[in-house]
């Protein structure tokens, strides 16, 4: 690793800013070789900071070159200022309030690390959280400093016809040499996180929108012209977003204009700038030939996100960026509970809560886990985690179940209204709940400090004489890296009992009689009971996924299948056929593991049958039940992870169910597959899911008349989503015409990218023989870019889903990622950090591939490292 170790940074070390920043004026003059930035920042110091004497020390990058700086119009000479180690400027003094003017050059064409200006397909555009402004200019680059913004933008007018920063457009000229030069001024102060600019040759749409008050503002999405076909969609979800905010929240957009930009180098989703948010055009284009369903409703999802962020993380910011789940946790709630109020809730809950538990449960067990407020970090981007987002997302929904609707409501518009204008702090957030509601959350703020899922185990007694029913819970957090004791956290848990004939059944808690109840638990061990049980009951716990924790009760099979026939909840339908097909799993993998003959009975058999047998059921539902738990997933409940014996025993159960139900799933598969018109709604969306689920176990039933179905579907599909399910599953197959279609496939879709992007995904899942050399071969293909994140995360998701080659015993899979990460940290450390997630699990690992790959993590420790997968690796690898 190199010589010099990046240093931490801690939450407790933080200091209120000594200077603060009431104006900002940017110049930015844009060409094709060099960008002139002129900065005029309006600056004092912060009365708060109690300090008279400090040097006025401003971030800056490697990047940057500096050509000048002057206070109050008089430049300093070279000797009242220096560039120190980190790449600040020091201004060894000041007035207590001054104007200061900093020129500065950079080359964004030459960015390839795609933070501060970059150049990306002709354009240029900006990405600055977390620490990107720095990249641009000399500036206090932290969350805590807020300012008004007026941007001018100059450059040539053919080439660059759209010129966007954030707020409103003030001015537009000519200049001398015949530029254009557009002002943009942003009256809401904002960190300089929240900076945006975009110059480009750009289409675009516009729409308006009238808010509850009854002003008009002006959308626009703008796209390079080959794209302009695919915006609407995110138009009519922008519409969505800005009055379901209102009705939900009491939030009215505070700007004249809203404006959305589409780019294709963009290292993630997308960015919520004030008035200007860009997004990765993944997240942003689609129609229905070339976007899957899935896709609609995730486009639809990130842009309710990035909008609602314009109050919770813009008009109210992170005091600093152990804060971020301040801004993503509450957003990410947010944007959920639209998604659920649009669509089915249960469905969404049911997405949701599968990804928790694969990917953010995977986290916060693994070296990486870290509380949603983190304490400590050596890059700041490493911390855009599930956790932060996802975990963080559950620990406000908690706060909602445990305030109601109502109370929780209370509390958001007491946070908006008190902290309107400022950066603040998670605890401001709590304080706000507790203040509106007149509750103490003291204990529930331990979310907040402890890493890792705490497990939850649950017995019970039934005294049919006194007709009592008594839960036993105990609670304990696993120890993580550097917290190896945990105290007892809130857990709220939903929950009802069910009778044997399957109904809810009354009883009696606290002298309230009914047939559902939160209880919440804040013990190492409590015991509840509930009186008036009238038979021995079936417990349904933490329904609708209440609390982001491992539950366990020991049910019976014949227990789990009542309560996926008939519980009242949802989730908990799914998720107890979920935990039967666990169950059975876990069995074949120790079967596997010790070469036993597989087990041909699943009691998932008659349970699907009926599924497929009642044609009321809601499909989406169906569809959900019907998919077996994920490789991810179970690698994720697996004691030691066996990703061969994971997958042998995934699909021994899927063929198995597949052939004893074949005519069931051939039937269902034809009454779903009718011709309509597509439309991204409920009910097509739900019908393509059951469908395509279908299909899936029919051709896995080895029936010649489903491969013919899947072709004919390939071939004539309107839609993306059956083209692509056709496709997905003739790979998973492993179809002999698996090869003829994902050639006709890039044949077709050559042109648009981001169809190309899920071939580059499937081809490299596909278990050939040409091993690792079609990777290589696919990162040699024209239609790949190293340039672009997209495109790399689509190969090396495919890579690390392919189980046979990323997880051949001799380590050459590790091996290569580690070799790929090596290179491409030198270009994007952020996308680079990323990709070692899959080796961070070495721990976790059977012995024979734990040895193999933690030697690829090592190799990768020996190179020199950006401060990203530094951080990573090292964590990885420490004791
Ligand atoms: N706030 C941005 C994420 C920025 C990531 C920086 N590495 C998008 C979002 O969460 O809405
Ligand atoms: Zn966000």
């Amino acid at each position: 690793m190199s010589e010099n170790k990046p240093a931490a940074i801690y939450l407790k070390d933080y200091r209120v800013p000594d200077f603060l920043i009431d104006r900002t004026e940017l110049v930015f003059d844009l060409d094709d070789s060099v960008t002139v930035v002129t900065s005029k920042l309006h600056m004092r110091r912060n009365p708060s900071a109690g300090r008279i004497t400090t040097p006025l020390v401003l971030d800056g990058g490697e990047d940057v070159k500096l050509i000048g700086v002057a206070i109050d119009n008089y430049t300093l000479p070279a000797e009242e200022y220096h560039i120190n180690a980190e790449h600040q400027l020091v201004i060894t003094a000041t007035p207590d309030q001054f104007l200061l003017t900093v020129e500065t050059v950079i080359e964004p064409q030459n960015n390839t690390r795609l933070e501060g200006l970059y150049r990306s397909s002709g354009m240029f555009c900006t990405q600055c959280e977390a620490e990107g402004f720095r990249h641009i200019t000399y500036y206090l680059d932290r969350p805590d400093v807020m300012s008004i913004f007026t941007t001018t933008l100059i450059a040539d007018g053919e080439k660059y016809p759209t010129l966007l920063s954030n707020g409103n457009e003030v001015e537009r000229g000519v200049s001398d040499e015949g530029k254009t030069i557009v002002t943009w001024h942003d009256p809401h102060p904002k960190p300089a996180y929240l900076f945006a600019l975009v110059a480009g040759n750009l289409q675009h749409i516009s729409d308006t929108f009238t808010t509850s008050s009854g002003r008009d503002v002006t959308l626009k999405i703008f796209t390079e012209p080959h794209n302009i076909d695919k915006v609407d969609y995110a138009m009519g979800a922008l519409k969505r977003s800005m009055k379901w905010d209102e009705d939900v929240y009491g939030r009215e957009y505070d700007l004249d204009i809203f404006m959305i930009v589409a780019v294709d180098d963009f290292n993630m989703g997308a960015m919520e700038n004030k008035g200007l948010n860009i997004f990765n055009s993944s997240c942003l284009l689609a129609r229905p030939d070339t976007t899957t369903d899935d896709a609609y409703l995730r486009i639809e999802a990130i842009v309710a996100h990035e909008y609602f962020h314009n109050w919770s993380g813009n008009r109210v910011t992170c005091r600093d960026w152990f804060q971020l789940s301040l801004k993503e946790g509450f957003t990410v709630f947010r944007d959920q509970s639209f998604s659920e109020d649009l669509h089915s809730e249960t469905v969404k809950r049911v997405e949701d809560v599968s990804f928790l538990r694969t990917a953010q449960f995977a986290e916060d067990a693994g070296p990486m886990a870290h509380p949603i407020r983190p304490a400590s970090y050596i890059e700041i981007s490493n911390f855009y985690t599930l956790t932060v987002y996802e975990k963080g997302s559950e620990v406000v929904r908690m706060i909602h179940t445990l305030l109601g609707a109502e109370g929780f409501r209370k509390g958001s518009d007491l946070y908006f209204s008190r902290h309107d204008g400022q950066a603040v702090t998670c605890d401001d957030f709590v304080k706000a709940m507790e203040d509106a509601n007149g509750v103490d959350l003291t204990q529930f703020k331990r979310w907040y400090s402890q890493a890792g899922t705490p497990r939850v185990q649950v017995t019970d007694e039934y005294d049919e004489q006194a007709q009592t029913y008594t839960l036993n819970f105990s609670q304990m957090t696993p120890a993580t890296p550097g917290q190896p004791t945990k105290l007892p956290v809130v857990i709220p848990v939903k929950m009802g009992l069910i009778g044997q004939d399957g109904s809810s059944l009354r009883f009696n808690l606290a002298g309230e009689t009914t047939t559902e109840t939160v209880i919440t638990l804040t013990q190492g061990e409590e015991s509840v009971v509930f009186e008036q049980v009238a038979e021995r009951p079936v417990p349904s716990l933490l329904r609708g996924f209440s609390a982001p924790v491992k539950l366990s009760y020991d049910y019976t099979t014949e227990q789990l299948a009542l309560l996926l026939a008939h519980d009242s909840d949802g989730f908990n339908r799914w998720n107890s056929g979920q935990q039967i097909a666990v169950n059975e799993l876990q069995a074949l993998i120790a079967q596997v593991q010790s070469g036993e003959s597989l087990n041909q009975e699943s009691a998932l058999v008659s349970g699907f049958s009926q599924l497929l047998a009642d044609e009321q059921l809601d499909s989406a539902m169906v569809a959900l039940i019907l998919t077996l738990p994920s490789v991810a997933y179970l690698s994720e409940l697996a004691e030691q992870i066996d990703p061969q014996a994971i997958k042998t025993a995934r699909d021994h159960l899927k063929g198995q169910i597949a052939k004893a139900l074949s005519e069931s799933f051939a039937s269902t598969y034809e009454r779903l597959n009718v011709q309509e018109a597509y439309q991204p709604n409920e009910a097509q969306i739900a019908r393509r899911a059951l469908k395509n689920v279908a299909l899936s176990y029919w051709v896995a039933s080895g029936d010649e008349q489903a491969q013919q179905a899947l072709v004919n579907q390939f071939r004539n599909a309107d839609n993306m989503t059956d083209q692509y399910a056709a496709l997905a599953t003739a790979v998973d197959q492993d179809l002999e015409v698996a090869d003829e279609l994902l050639a006709s496939f890039y044949e077709q879709w050559q042109q648009e990218s981001l169809v190309v992007n899920k071939w580059l995904t499937l081809s490299a899942s596909q278990t050939s023989a040409e091993g690792l050399g079609r990777i290589e071969r696919l990162m040699q293909h024209p239609s790949f870019d190293l340039k672009n994140p997209n495109k790399l995360r689509a190969v090396f998701a495919g890579l690390t889903q392919n189980v046979t080659l990323f997880h051949d015993a001799s380590g050459a899979g590790y091996r290569f990622l580690a070799d790929q990460i090596a290179v491409l940290d030198k270009r994007n450390p952020q996308i680079a950090s990323r990709l070692c997630t899959p080796l961070t699990r070495w721990r976790k690992m059977v012995p024979s591939l734990s040895d193999p790959m933690k030697s690829a993590l090592q190799q990768l420790a020996a190179g020199d490292l950006s401060k990203d997968v530094y951080e990573v690796v090292s964590k990885s690898l420490a004791d």
